[in-house]
């Protein structure tokens, strides 16, 4: 059994998703970018282009997110999740919508393993909002909480559904925020209203330099401390 020794810690709030799809652009933006940001964010788009195998060039510099999406019956969740741990990723993100047989089997195995679960609770497009209605969202991440989930997935986007969120999950679990930058959303406000970390692609990976762009979404955190 592998362990990821990865501590979750939040030292700049920021994590990057790094939606580049080849490896020299992978490594090239999160070598630059590796003291501003607590993790990495990988998925489709990356390991598709590259291979799982991207994962161990990648976590010499941070923690790794498999942003999978997990949705399936409990026996391929389980399969997915344990190819991502033995790669090394830290965490990985699942739907909820699949119910507590689906997300309890994705803790059991991330638990084996020492890593994490994030589930999305609510997505953070124009369309996002479509199906997840406020109150499936907040059932979903009350599941996440009573299935032993790391956290959950809220939009940057909607920094009060954010907010609401984060009164049904209490203090115990983190919350991830995607959508701060090319969606539109604010790193300030997201962390106001009670996110962990933003989740922040785009705008610093397409970047013509991605630490500056970093640094700015730190320093605009760090105001509020
Ligand atoms: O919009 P950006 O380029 O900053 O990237 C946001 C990332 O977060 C991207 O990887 C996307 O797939 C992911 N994500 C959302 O944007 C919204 C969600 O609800 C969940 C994940």
């Amino acid at each position: 059994m592998t362990t990821n020794h990865f501590e979750f810690q939040r030292k700049t709030g920021i994590i990057l998703a790094l939606d580049v799809t080849d490896e020299e652009n992978a490594i090239r933006v999160t070598e630059a970018v590796a003291d501003m940001v607590d993790a990495v964010k990988i998925g489709y788009p990356l390991v598709l282009g590259t291979g799982l195998q991207i994962v161990s060039k990648l976590s010499r510099y941070a923690p790794i997110i498999a942003d999978f999406k997990v949705a399936d019956i409990p026996n391929t969740d389980r399969l997915i999740c344990e190819h991502v741990f033995k790669a090394g990723c830290a965490a990985i993100i699942v739907q909820g919508f699949t119910g507590p047989d689906s997300l309890a089997e994705c803790v059991k195995t991330a638990n084996e393993f020492g890593g994490k679960v994030f589930v999305v609770s609510e997505m953070s497009h124009p369309g996002g909002d479509y199906f997840f209605t406020d109150e499936i969202s907040k059932e979903i991440a009350a599941l996440a909480k009573k299935s032993g989930a790391f956290g959950i997935v809220a939009p940057a986007t909607r920094p009060e559904r954010v907010k609401e969120l984060r009164a049904v999950i209490g203090a115990d679990l983190k919350i991830i925020s995607p959508g701060v930058g090319a969606q539109g959303g604010s790193a300030a406000d997201t962390i106001k209203a009670g996110a962990d970390w933003v989740i922040v692609g785009r705008s610093i990976y397409n970047a013509a330099d991605p630490k500056a762009e970093a640094e700015k979404v730190k320093s605009e955190i760090e105001k509020l401390i």
